[in-house]
């Protein structure tokens, strides 16, 4: 999939938003914190430190941290064998993130979830899923809680890929939350790939807000690489769920990491690979921040600067943390 981007202009339809600077400033160093962060495991993994796998999503920081952002603090979020980005940018911490990588007990979920199956029930992150597809169903039972419990301003997201689109639990998930007119956002991360297969390989129709139609829902569509217009679409998308209902919001993005720790990279040329990491979505956030005067060169310099002091100390102080003690192995494991 060539890659069409560039890499300095983002879009914004409410330039009230370019005022904000917190949440500018807020959204830059998570998607830098949420690389540096993919760029340490991926090291840690190189150096024995981490063990098993893992999926990074290295070029979809936009994706995960515009969406993420965009959410009330207390909204639910069920997050991909992919979700790293996404539980970063729903204000998860990094030091029991990268401990819970290392299976420590200090981990977001004391070393028993791993890379995988992170959750953090305190910021509405309610786990990692390794079977494809399963965010969908989660998030209705999660959206029915909501509803039998009468709270009508909060709503629970799935996040999924395009590959999972295909899954007969994701196409039953959106049926039961139309009919059911239940508080779901699906965000469907369409990094146009299933492991090795070409979305277009895998689905003769390949526009895939296409899928809302046949449940009656509406859909929303966005650059998923471009921070500002996913933040912007999926409040948007949001707003519609807590007044209509469910609907399905597609962003368009690529990883340019492999699809886990044992890819070897050979359904993609190194050309296309490279095309998309020239379009990097934070270089062209913090290229669009300084083009518009909204930041000068050292303020960029400064979130990059703190954003890799994060994670430095968020790897030593994972490295350092002590394993789960043999005789607590059973504790926090529900099943
Ligand atoms: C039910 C199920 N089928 C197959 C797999 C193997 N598998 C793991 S990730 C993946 C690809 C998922 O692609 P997509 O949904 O597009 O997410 P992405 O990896 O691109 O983030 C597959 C097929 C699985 N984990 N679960
Ligand atoms: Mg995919």
């Amino acid at each position: 999939m060539e890659c069409m981007l560039n890499n300095r202009s983002c879009v914004c339809a409410d330039e009230s938003l370019l005022k904000d600077k917190a949440l500018l400033r807020e959204m830059l160093e998570k998607m830098m914190i949420a690389r540096k962060f993919e760029e340490k495991v991926s090291e840690l993994f190189g150096k024995g430190l981490m063990h098993g796998t893992t999926h990074l999503g290295i070029g979809e920081e936009a994706a995960g941290i515009g969406t993420a952002t965009a959410l009330a603090p207390d909204d639910y979020m069920l997050v991909t064998h992919r979700g790293h980005i996404p539980a970063i940018g729903k204000g998860c911490g990094v030091n029991g993130m990268m401990a819970e990588m290392m299976g420590k007990q200090t981990g977001v979920c004391h070393g028993r979830g791993g890379s995988m199956h992170m959750a953090d029930l305190g910021k509405g992150v309610l786990g990692g899923n390794g079977i494809v597809g399963a965010t969908a169903p989660l998030a209705c039972g999660a959206a029915i809680t909501l509803k039998l419990k009468g709270i009508s301003d909060r709503i629970s997201v799935a996040i999924f890929g395009d590959g999972a689109s295909n899954q007969g639990a994701v196409h039953e998930s959106m049926n039961l939350a139309a009919a059911m007119k239940l508080p779901v956002l699906f965000c469907l991360i369409d990094n146009n790939y299933g492991m090795s297969t070409p979305f277009a390989g895998a689905a003769k129709e390949t526009n895939l807000t296409k899928r809302a139609i046949g449940y009656g829902i509406k859909s929303f569509e966005c650059d998923g690489n471009d921070v500002l217009a996913v933040y912007e679409t999926t409040r948007e998308a949001r707003e519609h769920v807590l007044r209509y209902g469910p609907c399905l919001l597609v962003e368009h993005t690529y990883r340019t990491s492999g699809h886990s720790k044992s890819d070897r990279g050979r359904y993609r040329s190194k050309e296309e690979i490279a095309g998309w990491e020239a379009v990097n979505p934070i270089v062209r956030f913090s290229n669009f921040l300084l083009d518009r005067g909204l930041f000068t060169g050292s303020e960029i310099e400064r979130a990059d600067k703190f954003s890799a002091d994060t994670i430095e100390s968020a790897a030593e102080c994972a490295i350092a943390a002590p394993n789960p003690p043999i005789d607590g192995v059973l504790d926090y494991v529900y099943a």
